[in-house]
């Protein structure tokens, strides 16, 4: 809009025309207050009824909340206005009346349930707190990429219709592609494997996750937004020095750059960065400890994963960030590499939040033979998987690389409690719109 001055910028003396919703209203009998919002916070507008042209007032004053206005006038200074300054208005337009019956109350005032919110994102995010969340996770965002060009990584796009998937058959939405069997792509995982081969060497890639997983949980989506990286000539252990920095990147940047959207949140005193380098914990130890410590019903043996409760228990343990390397062969995907003196262990890692899993890597299986066995042993055909496997024929350099979960990434640096609140619109079970 032509000319519009954002609420946080009219400064006394000015000539303003501010726009954005009716907040909320006060009619104190011969004047009335209206608070506008808009991105950047909200000011007050004064209406003098006397002094002021009846048409003026009325437009003001009879505007339902969240009708969008534009108001043309005078900043004065105001000590008594919630911003140290008001509006007088010489113009008033509605540029979108607002039903006055609300599916929800942006101001706040009265909580509506997640579901609700959900449903009307749109409204929701009109609240400063659900808006910081989106704010922050931009940020993340940002500083990811920021931390990845340190890494000299090339940001990449891969295709999310495919033809095959790789983290298992039974978490694929198979979908209709020109009359032949597709599938949404559950993680670009053998697409940035090629692109380590390439000239690129070292790549990253951030966008969707398509798993058709039955879970129905607050750390589960069926369309998820992943981070995922890969290097050529990287070990496993330098992929997990570059996850860490990543989630490091992240919190450095939101404790540095959204202090007004952390005391949105009510996180401006307890927000703390991680601190120091994150332990590296085996699979052994990892077992030793949920057994010692955790009051599981199953003693837990080699070659189990570790469930929900057992990853609770380890991080209540650890009480921060830590990953989990050297695990059973057998439970990692093929893909990934065995340890060269001891083919039942894998260089598979997960990185962990004390409430969570965030990261999955290691470093991959780069020999060609090798590469076909795994396919085989994991019941795949290796023909399918032709236009990757070939590839391992032309010089496909040693390399590791990750993915993780932007949204968990997210809930877990706010603490959020379902992550669903970290995406604008969530799929999951029951629901497929908005
Ligand atoms: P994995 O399947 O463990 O590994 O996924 C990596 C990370 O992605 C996030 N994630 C999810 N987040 C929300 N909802 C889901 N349904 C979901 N599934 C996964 C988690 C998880 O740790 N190709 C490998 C990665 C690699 O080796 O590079 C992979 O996809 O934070």
């Amino acid at each position: 809009m032509q000319g519009r001055t954002y609420t946080a910028d009219a400064e006394p003396g000015d000539e303003v025309t501010v726009a954005g919703w009716v907040h909320e209203t006060r009619d104190l009998g011969g004047i009335a207050f209206l608070i506008l919002r808009d991105a950047t916070g909200r000011i007050q507008v004064k209406f003098e009824k006397d002094e002021m042209d009846d048409d003026l007032v009325e437009t003001g004053l009879d505007a339902h909340r969240e009708s969008v206005l534009s108001v043309t006038g005078e900043v004065a200074e105001e000590p008594r206005a919630p911003t140290g300054v008001e509006v007088v208005p010489a113009a008033v337009e509605v540029l979108a009346p607002a039903d006055p019956e609300l599916p929800l109350d942006p101001s706040g005032k009265v909580d509506a349930e997640l579901p609700t919110r959900l449903d009307n994102r749109t409204l929701d995010l009109r609240k400063e707190e659900v808006k910081a969340v989106f704010e922050i996770r931009a940020e993340i965002l940002r500083a990811t990429r920021e931390t990845f060009r340190d890494l000299d990584c090339t940001e990449i796009n891969t295709p999310k219709i495919v033809a095959t998937g790789t983290e298992g058959g039974t978490e694929l939405f198979p979908i209709t592609y020109f009359g032949r069997e597709a599938f949404m792509n559950q993680s670009p995982q053998l697409f940035k494997q090629l692109m380590a081969g390439s000239g690129l060497e070292r790549v990253f890639e951030i966008g969707p996750i398509f798993r058709a997983e039955e879970h129905n949980t607050p750390r589960h989506l069926n369309e998820a937004t992943s981070i995922d990286f890969e290097g050529a000539f990287c070990d496993h252990t330098e992929a997990m020095d570059a996850a860490e920095a990543v989630a490091k990147g992240a919190y450095e940047a939101v404790e540095e750059n959204c202090a007004e959207q952390l005391e949105a949140l009510g996180l401006d005193e307890e927000f703390e960065a991680p601190e120091g380098e994150f332990p590296r914990l085996s699979y052994e130890d990892a077992l030793d400890r949920v057994n010692a410590e955790g009051d599981l019903d199953a003693h837990l043996v080699w070659g189990d994963d570790l469930s929900t409760e057992a990853e609770h228990v380890l991080g209540q343990s650890v009480g921060e960030h830590y990953f989990i390397t050297d695990w059973p062969s057998e439970i990692k995907p093929f893909y990934i590499k065995d340890h060269d003196d001891d083919e039942e262990l894998s260089t598979g890692f997960d990185m962990m939040h004390p409430r969570m899993e965030l990261v999955s890597g290691g470093q991959r299986e780069h020999r060609h033979d090798r590469l076909i066995a795994g396919f085989e042993q994991q019941g795949l055909d290796p023909e399918e998987f032709e236009y990757y496997t070939k590839m391992f024929k032309y010089g496909m350099p040693p390399h590791a690389g990750w993915g993780m979960g932007a949204e968990r990434l997210v809930m877990t640096v706010l603490g959020l409690e379902n992550i669903r609140e970290a995406v604008l619109f969530p799929r999951d079970r029951q629901r497929l719109s908005p």
